[in-house]
């Protein structure tokens, strides 16, 4: 099985298995489930960057398995951003995620919508174009969250 089939499976479970407010034992626990959710979509998604900016060669191949990771994983960090997980570990979230939660929630889905609609067409497409066209607003829906939700 490829690795895109596998974290498939591993996210379907992960999602179909528990409600999310059941996952974590301690908020330590979402705390580093979403920081490693967030690392793994970044990592991925500099892989895209990469070659949308002409820094590595592009390979139309990787460039789709790169945004299906992206793509799964793009709906994982939220479900660890409960009542409570504020503090436990050093994190960057800021208090606003919790006191502005419709606006968190709005930032949130506004990045899935645009990675499912934009970034991983682009990358299926296997234009190298349509990759760099897709990869700037899908950094600002990124950034959009960072620059509100996020401590500098
Ligand atoms: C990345 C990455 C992010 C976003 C953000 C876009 O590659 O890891 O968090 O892009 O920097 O502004």
């Amino acid at each position: 099985m490829n690795l895109p089939a596998t974290l498939l499976l591993a996210v379907s479970a992960a999602a179909f298995t528990l409600p999310a407010s059941a996952q974590f034992a301690k908020p330590e626990d979402a705390i580093k489930f979403r920081q490693s959710a967030l690392t793994v979509m970044g990592t991925y998604f500099s892989r895209l960057g990469a070659m949308a900016n002409g820094k590595a060669p592009y390979d139309a191949a990787a460039a789709a398995a790169d945004a299906e990771v992206v793509a799964m994983v793009s709906h994982l960090p939220w479900q660890a951003f409960g009542p409570g997980t504020d503090k436990g570990r050093e994190t960057a979230a800021r208090p606003e995620i919790w006191q502005e939660q419709a606006k968190f929630k709005d930032r949130a889905e506004k990045m899935q919508a645009t990675v499912a609609e934009k970034l991983l067409p682009a990358a299926k497409s296997g234009s190298l174009e349509q990759l760099k066209a897709a990869f700037g607003p899908t950094a600002q829906s990124c950034k959009a969250c960072h620059d509100d939700f996020r401590r500098k």
